[in-house]
């Protein structure tokens, strides 16, 4: 067999080896099981730093578009390494005419492709999106990787013999006159699967998180309480975890006296509290809507630590989430009363997600401190880091007071002539977990300020809702802004020296048009 013959026959047993392993993994995916497909830019992510990340983010077009050029390459990578290997097994088959042994393409392609994936993706081996504790997950995880190799291992070999193989009477291992009829067999077979496997794809693509991630709460509709369905969403996943609760835990462990394992009926007979909290994002902007507010039902944080009794090390709680997301806060923050496991939200069990069945409601912290789908509770020293603040997020995860115009619309064109009433300005304002205690607006860009009424005050940890009557004089372009002071007494700002991975600050304007 000619070496140009030896390396394209592997290539294309390769090939399709890599087409079989690559369905197998979007059929683990479907049924829950983390695969490299996602894990692997779990795993990467963590070593992009924020700018980078924005830019890459914004050039791709948005968080959705860079999980699907992730997930899209991860596959387009996976193909070409696996037709690369065919090819050289190849190589390696013509020089050896014996038939290849089973033992050493076995610890080639599994056993050293295990090896390597423990080693590579380690940290994110224990991710389940059914909702399987960590270190079960781990094993699932790896197994679930070594049936794929497997499987690639064995296809290859058997597409190769397949091909080349040896017809009675000729005592080279040669392609013979049915080659042509072979390869079109072997090509049907790989096209089939693809397809197979688009198939899938398109299940998952409908399963994933593309529909709703990013989805803002802002404008005329926002109401005191967001209904579950409108809530803001931000998550990490290409497909998020559905947990199964008979499979859930939650563990306390880490630096602490006694670990602690929490099935969920564990939790739910834990004294519960009912807080009103509003969330928000990092990265909402200005003028955005990752930010919303909902009443939460679950248990205080600290009844579930001091029965753990954390060491005198103790110093930072890391949350982990079942899709290996964490994140951390200090031990201090952890203790506060308002600091919650949370399982309800607006009197209905967690959406899926929104983190079912259990997550983190940190008040005053920025949104992905409340880590969703909770289900290990981690007392650990003073420098951990989670998912974002790897990536170099922060150092600020306190919540600056911001405060937003809903109503009327931004670029809005109003008649003053056509004017029956006041034009109607509403919008919200929040101020982490020190509450709100005046809003004030203004529609010459901040010259002049009058108070506008509270209609709906949420609390210390909430969002309040606030209007005012505009009853304009004269035609003209008029830029509205609002500024609120917190329950502390200090006025909303903009703070100069604040990192740009702090989340932003400043003040929303709006320019409405008034025409005679
Ligand atoms: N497990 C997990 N928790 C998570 C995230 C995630 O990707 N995975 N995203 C975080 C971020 S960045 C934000 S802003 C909030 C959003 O919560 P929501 O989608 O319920 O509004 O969840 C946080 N918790
Ligand atoms: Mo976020």
């Amino acid at each position: 067999m000619s070496r140009t013959k030896a390396l394209s026959t592997g290539l294309v047993a390769g090939l399709v080896a890599a087409v079989a392993m690559t369905v197998m993994m979007l059929l683990l995916a479907y049924v829950g099981v983390a695969t490299p497909l996602v894990i692997i830019g779990d795993r990467l992510s963590v070593f992009i730093s924020p700018g980078p990340f924005l830019s890459l983010m914004g050039k791709v077009g948005g968080y959705n578009h860079l999980k699907q050029l992730g997930v899209g390459s991860t596959i387009t990578g996976q193909l070409l390494i696996g037709a690369i290997a065919g090819a050289i097994f190849g190589l390696a088959a013509r020089r050896n005419s014996r038939r290849p042994s089973a033992v050493w393409t076995i610890s080639i392609f599994v056993v050293l492709s295990i090896i390597a994936a423990a080693i590579l993706l380690w940290p994110v081996l224990g991710t389940s999106y059914t909702g399987l504790p960590i270190e079960a997950a781990r094993l699932v995880t790896l197994v679930s990787f070594g049936l794929c190799v497997f499987l690639f291992e064995r296809t290859l070999v058997t597409s190769f013999q397949f091909l080349t193989r040896t017809t009675i009477g000729t005592k080279h291992r040669e392609f013979t006159p049915a080659i042509g009829r072979r390869a079109f067999v072997l090509g049907a077979i790989g096209v089939a699967l693809a397809g197979g496997g688009l198939g899938l794809a398109r299940r998952l693509y409908r399963a994933a998180s593309f529909s709703y991630d990013g989805l803002q709460y802002k404008g005329r509709t926002v109401q005191p309480i967001t209904p579950n369905d409108q809530f803001y969403c931000v998550t990490k996943n290409v497909v998020d975890p559905r947990v199964n609760v008979q499979l859930w835990h939650l563990e306390v462990n880490g630096l602490v006296e006694k670990p602690r394992v929490y099935r969920f009926e564990d939790l739910k007979a834990v004294r519960s509290v009912e807080q009103q909290t509003t969330l928000m994002c990092i990265s909402n902007g200005l003028d955005a809507g990752l930010i919303s507010n909902a009443v939460w039902k679950g248990v205080m944080l600290r009844d579930l630590l001091e029965p753990s009794a954390p060491l005198s090390q103790a110093a930072r709680v890391r949350f982990w989430g079942v899709d290996n997301y964490t994140d951390t806060i200090p031990l201090e923050k952890a203790m506060e009363p308002t600091t919650l496991v949370a399982y309800q939200m607006n009197g209905v069990p967690l959406p899926h997600r929104h983190g079912y069945p259990a997550r983190m409601i940190v008040p005053g912290y920025f949104g992905e401190k409340h880590v969703k789908w909770l289900t290990r509770i981690e007392l650990t020293h003073a420098k951990a880091k989670g998912f974002y603040e790897a990536q170099g997020w922060g150092p600020d995860f306190i919540t600056p007071t911001r405060s937003r115009i809903d109503l009327p619309d931004h670029e809005s064109r109003f008649s003053i002539g056509e004017l029956q009433q006041p034009i109607e300005v509403k919008g919200m304002a929040y101020g982490g977990d020190r509450g709100i205690s005046r809003i004030e607006f203004s529609f010459d860009e901040g010259k002049t300020w009058r108070d506008a009424e509270v209609y709906y005050a949420g609390g210390n940890l909430a969002w309040s809702l606030w209007k005012a009557e505009w009853m304009p004089a004269a035609a003209g372009d008029y830029t509205l802004v609002a500024r609120a002071t917190d329950g502390e007494g200090d006025v909303q700002e903009w703070e100069e020296d604040r990192s740009p991975f702090s989340g932003v600050t400043g003040f929303h304007k709006i320019i409405v048009h008034l025409t005679a």
